[in-house]
């Protein structure tokens, strides 16, 4: 109770923060977008992880004010970065209602972000309970011109269904399977299929969580198209990033 008190006077006191992690793309040897991930910094316990706060957000609802101020945060900070694309995570409770597409919408028309340049992360979650309502949600943002990621790809029920039956532009490979390349084999081919798959479907693939140069050669080498991980940075400020971007070019 005391953490969900402190957490509505976070949104009004503005006490979150955008944090961005850049996502290498192979071919153009680029960074070519960025992961939006929010962070509280609280008055006394310091930095908050949202893994720490956004499932009391999603209890509370209160995840869809900061989920649509994460939003436009995002969009307009990618303003200052043209040449790349921006990443947002969605939370499942932002698809109950049936205000997400103009949700959305308002955020690009208010900010002027190019929708090609918006891509927006969910899980399987959201397509488990209701995938005709999700299925039409998704539509819809599709039709705004945004991009849609599968995130945590393999930790839920997997189903190839879901490849099939929703309009994903991108495969995010969870990072427990990246991590687990080096010390089991079945992870290094469950790796090199979902690439494989991704590469039949004409999606993108993404590789979270890489952390070593072994883990980003072998990627490299079975045709994985973007990277994010520590290896290359952990999730930082908006001018860090900047600073990043620099130094890379
Ligand atoms: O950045 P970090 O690894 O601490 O994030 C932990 C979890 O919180 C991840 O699963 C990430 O997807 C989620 N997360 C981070 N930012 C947001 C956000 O803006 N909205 C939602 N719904 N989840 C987020
Ligand atoms: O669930 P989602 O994929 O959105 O989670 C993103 C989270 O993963 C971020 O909070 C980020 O801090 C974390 N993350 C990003 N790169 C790495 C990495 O290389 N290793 C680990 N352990 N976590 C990472
Ligand atoms: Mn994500
Ligand atoms: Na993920």
């Amino acid at each position: 109770k005391a953490l969900e008190y402190d957490l509505r006077q976070a949104v009004l006191k503005n006490e979150l923060e955008v944090h961005y992690q850049p996502l290498i793309d192979l071919e153009a040897r680029a960074v070519a977008a960025v992961e939006a991930l929010v962070r509280w910094r609280h008055p006394t316990r310091g930095l908050v992880s949202p893994a720490e706060f956004i499932p009391l957000a999603e209890e509370t609802g209160l995840i869809v004010a900061i989920g649509e101020w994460v939003l436009e945060t995002a969009c307009l900070q990618a303003l200052e970065w043209p040449q790349l694309r921006v990443a947002v995570n969605l939370s499942p409770v932002q698809f109950r209602g049936r205000e997400l597409v103009e949700t959305v919408d308002g955020v690009l028309v208010r900010t002027g972000l190019d929708p090609a340049r918006l891509e927006l992360e969910i899980t399987e979650s959201v397509l488990i309970n209701d995938a005709t309502a999700a299925l039409e949600i998704l539509n819809g943002l599709k039709s705004l011109g945004v991009r849609i990621a599968m995130d945590d790809f393999g930790t839920g029920y997997s189903s190839l269904g879901y490849l099939n039956s929703f309009p994903f532009d991108k495969i995010k490979i969870d990072r427990s399977f990246i991590g687990d390349m080096s010390s089991k084999d079945k992870s290094g081919a469950i790796v090199k299929s979902v690439i494989s798959l991704g590469q039949s479907l004409n999606m993108v693939t993404t590789a979270e969580g890489v952390e070593t140069i072994e883990q980003a050669t072998f990627l490299t080498n079975e045709g994985c198209d973007q990277l994010q991980g520590f290896y290359f940075s952990k999730p930082v400020t908006a001018s860090e990033l900047t600073a990043f971007i620099d130094r890379w070019e």
